[in-house]
Parts: C-alpha cells; structure tokens; sequence
C-alpha cells in the first residue's frame, strides 16, 4: 500500500542541526494561556508531547529521564519524605518518586493546568500517580511558589522545559537560591540542565551559579534518544550527602523498583564525565 500520508516532525538544534520524526497521526494542538501544546503521533517513539516546539516526552524514551531526574536524589538522601517537582506536569517525575515507599507526599507545581489535563487524557502510562492521595498538585509559577512558601522540603526536583518561553525563569540564580533557602538542612536539588553538547553555555552558567549557593554540586547524564545531541545532563545540588559516598545500594537491592535504565552501576556511572564537558563546565579534566 502506498503512504500517502507524508507528515514529519522536525525539531532544529540551533537552528544548524536537528531530529525529523515521521508522524503517524496529529492527535492534538492547541494553545494554553502559556504555550503552544502539540500531541503527535510518531513512527518511531510512540505518543509524543511537545511544549513550545520542543520534544518533552515520547512514550518510548520517557522513562530515561524521569528515572534519572528522581532515582538518583532518592537513593542519596536517607529519608527522603517531603518531595516537590516544579514543572514535570506529565506527571513521570511523580511516577518515579512514588515508586520510593518513604515518600510521604509529592508537591507538584505546574504553571500549566493544560499540559497536566493532556497528559492525563493522551499519556495514562505517564500521568499515572497524579491522582495518588501522596500527590499534592498546585497550578501555580514555580519560580513565585519558591520565592512565596515556607515550606521546607528533603528533596526538589526541577522538571522544567527548556530555557525559553515559561520556563527560562526555572534556569536563574534568584531561583535557586530561593530552592536553598526551602531545603532541609540535610536535602538535595536535582534540576535538568540542557544538552551538554549544544548547550554549555547554559549549563556553565547554571554549574557556576549552583557552585556559589551549594556546598556541593555534582552533573550527571543519560542518554534520551530524542533530546537534543541525546545525551542530557541533569545537576545535583546537595547541602550535605554525596551522591556516591551515600549512595543507598542496599536500599535500592531491597526495593526492588521495575526500572528500564537506572540501575546500581548507573547510579555510580552517570557522574563520570567525558572530557569535553570536563573541559568546557568545569574548566579541567
Ligand atoms: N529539550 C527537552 C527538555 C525537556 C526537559 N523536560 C522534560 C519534561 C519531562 N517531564
């Protein structure tokens, strides 16, 4: 049978490079007070979502990000019951922090009521704990909600989307200090943060930023098929644990979690860095 049907998504890497993705079908589009909100179907990865023009999730590879943004923090941190995750309004993040029995509630704040709505409806797989009585959903600005609580937290998750359009806030100083300032003495951030490769100087930013705030600031990757160069870098703030020295392995053991990507050697294998980004981050190698 001929394939009439001849639609591709094409995501550019600025503007010079990019990933093309055959659709199958446009499931939805639409705008909310915030952004543009695409579903697409695709050949390749499955159900897709993508928010101001860029791929967040495909059903295939969603589970690489969410099980690094949150298994990493949850076995580095003893206790960790009080979770937030700014963004993340598909709900993977909260998916993975609820697979953590010690959690006693995850707070959410999604500016856009829109993408969870979608996500419950189009993604059930992904959205699937957003109903959980542990979860907490506040439809609000995440950069107001830290500058405005006086909540405390063991572990903060920044799930943003990318640094331009509602997000780019999520990426500045003031609102990490503010992320600090509502941390345990004892609690870790873990915030995305962009393509090693076509971001750095994002990521230097952030890493410099963080290092003046954190006492201890770690970067990490994983490898997301459909994220920009595929390789992701995610970066641990800690006022206190050490990601490997205090790394819970016999937890993880116990636990038992159904996971696709992070394991115990990940856990420990994430924080090695090629030398590129030693060199342009860290400025050694
Ligand atoms: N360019 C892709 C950046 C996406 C980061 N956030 C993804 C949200 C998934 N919960």
């Amino acid at each position: 049978m001929v394939d009439l049907w001849n639609v591709w998504y094409s995501e550019l890497h600025q503007g010079r490079a990019g990933l093309t993705l055959k659709v199958k079908q446009v499931i939805y589009s639409g705008q909310s007070p915030f952004q543009r909100i695409d579903i697409l179907e695709t050949y390749e990865f499955g159900r897709m979502l993508v928010l101001y023009g860029s791929i967040m999730i495909t059903e295939k590879d969603e589970f690489v990000y969410h099980e690094m943004i949150s298994h990493v923090p949850l076995f580095t941190h003893p206790n960790p019951r009080r979770v937030l995750v700014i963004g993340g309004g598909d709900g993977g993040t909260v998916r993975e922090v609820l697979k953590h029995p010690e959690v006693e509630q995850v707070t959410l704040v999604e500016i856009d009521q829109m993408v969870v709505e979608k996500c419950k409806e189009y993604f059930p797989q992904v959205a699937c704990e957003l109903d959980n009585p542990k979860t907490r959903i506040l439809f609000q600005d995440g950069a107001q909600f830290m500058a405005e609580t006086d909540e405390k937290f063991d572990v903060i998750l920044v799930d943003a989307s990318d640094p331009i359009g509602p997000a780019e806030v999520l990426f500045q100083k003031n609102f990490h200090q503010n992320i600090y300032n509502r941390l345990n003495e004892d609690g870790i951030m873990v915030t995305q943060s962009e393509s090693p490769w076509y971001h750095q100087r994002t990521l230097r930013r952030m890493y410099e930023n963080l290092r003046s705030i954190f006492p201890l600031v770690r970067i990490y990757w994983a490898y997301v098929p459909t994220y920009p160069s595929s390789i992701w870098s995610f970066t641990l703030c800690s006022k206190k644990y050490h990601p490997i020295k205090d790394f819970k392995a016999d937890q993880y053991r116990e636990l038992g979690i159904s996971t696709n990507y992070y394991n115990a050697g990940i856990h420990q294998a994430c924080f090695v860095l090629p030398n590129f980004i030693k060199k342009a981050i860290l400025n050694r190698v």
